[in-house]
């Protein structure tokens, strides 16, 4: 068991209080930072809870290249028990957030309805759980982790029929976001991530990318009467799968290029790029042309490994990147990975109290000094200074944001989460 005694409110206020002044002499206002750190929403992905497994009454098949590694006892088997982890997850992680749930975690009990046939019926029970917990739901078509995309092209495929189904999908996925925003009276994000792509060489790069775009178009077309103020969709790119390592049809120049010239949003994860290379440096680019971003924080290890989201370099860069350039309103933040070898509570809690700590990191960014700094060719004080953020005492601003929105501070939440795992998690057969 975690054995470090529980912190102390009136220390982490003590310790508080000279972090603030020590912020206070570069410019930084940590009580505006507190506040607005919080109230940024964070979508947390449903899919850790269960290994990616989905709620469906068919067997799971094969298909999309999207494989978590693990077996640490635990994993929730029913919607009931996801919506119980994720009741603790929030109450161990401060701030704003969102639940992002997959077409695959469709309850239909033991009637299989396939993909093209979902509608709002089939996902009452997030609905009312996200209500009463106050947490607005995100979606996401499901085109993977099916017999119809065994071979590795969904809505790209050249067979017409294949390609009608997953047309449907989209569509259906969309009647169902639009509802659930007209149900919690806010937006819903919709993010279509499709597998399509092949292993090796192929001769015709051209014919997916041309059927694909107008798979998409169909999804989006007009005749649906889809209020695009409600569902809002999101295309996500990638440099290469499990399967697609030659060729993946919808790469970042392609979606990239059709979100701008349909008004969608572009999808980046941390993990879909060349593995050295990282997407802060992309923020003020895509964004000067761009309305809005959504953006997967993840961490690849060598490739889209999909690992738990810490507090690191890329992650911190990512968000100063959007404190520098006050981009907060133009991005949606969501988390994706999924690690089936650890506590998978301990998992979502590391990543999403990560993600909060960047959003917090960057609020505390004294931008205005470091640009002053940088305008008047004072690159060794500008170079000292961001050297500097990286010891003040961070922490203790952290500890007082966990303590206001009455979630554990420090590592205080570690034995909660051991707790949930001796009465709930280790009862899972
Ligand atoms: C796959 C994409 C995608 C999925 C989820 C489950 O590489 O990152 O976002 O992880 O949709
Ligand atoms: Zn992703």
């Amino acid at each position: 068991m975690a054995t470090a005694a529980p912190l102390d409110g009136n220390r982490i206020e003590e310790a508080y209080r000279w972090a603030r002044e020590r912020y206070a002499a570069f410019g930084v206002d940590t009580e505006a930072a507190l506040e607005r750190a919080g109230a940024i929403p964070v979508s947390v992905h449903c899919w850790q809870a269960d290994d990616v497994g989905g709620l469906e009454a068919v067997e799971a098949a094969d298909g999309g290249g999207i494989m978590a590694t693990g077996n640490y006892p635990g994993r929730a088997r029913t919607g009931d028990e996801m919506r119980m982890d994720y009741d603790q997850v929030f109450r161990l992680t401060p701030g704003a957030h969102r639940l992002n749930l997959h077409a695959s975690y469709a309850e239909t009990g033991d009637t299989p309805i396939d993909r093209d046939a979902l509608t709002v019926e089939h996902f009452e029970p997030w609905i009312d759980w996200a209500r009463n917990a106050g947490i607005p739901l995100d979606f996401n078509t499901t085109f993977f982790a099916h017999p119809k995309a065994d071979d590795g092209f969904t809505l790209s495929h050249a067979d017409d029929g294949i390609r009608a189904f997953w047309i449907a999908h989209g569509r259906a996925c969309r009647r169902i976001a639009q509802e659930m925003a007209a149900r919690q009276k806010a937006p819903c994000i919709l993010n279509h991530w499709i597998p399509d792509g092949c292993k090796d060489s192929p001769a015709d790069r051209w014919g997916p990318r041309a059927r694909l775009v107008d798979s998409l178009d169909q999804i989006l077309s007009e005749d649906q009467g889809i209020d695009r103020t409600r569902c809002i969709d999101a295309v996500e790119s990638k440099l290469f799968g499990l399967g697609s390592e030659d060729y993946v049809v919808g790469s970042a120049e392609f979606y990239s290029s059709y979100a701008l010239s349909r008004g969608l949003v572009y999808c980046l994860d941390m993990g879909h790029f060349h593995p050295t290379e990282t997407i802060h440096d992309k923020m003020s680019a895509y964004l000067q042309f761009h309305p809005k971003l959504l953006l997967h924080t993840s961490r690849p290890l060598r490739w889209d490994s999909d690992h738990v989201v810490l507090y690191n370099d890329d992650l911190r860069n990512l968000v100063l990147e959007l404190a520098r350039g006050d981009a907060w309103d133009r991005v949606y933040v969501a988390m994706d990975y999924f690690d089936a070898s650890i506590n998978r509570i301990g998992a979502y809690v590391i990543g999403a109290r990560a993600a909060r700590k960047g959003i917090l990191n960057g609020l505390l960014d004294p931008s205005a000094v470091l640009k002053g700094y940088e305008a008047q060719g004072k690159g060794a004080q500008k170079l000292a200074l961001m050297e500097e953020m990286r010891t003040l005492p961070f922490g203790a601003v952290w500890d007082m944001l966990c303590l206001r929105a009455d979630t554990p501070a420090g590592f205080d939440w570690v034995r909660e989460m051991e707790t949930y795992e001796a009465a709930v998690l280790s009862r899972r057969a």
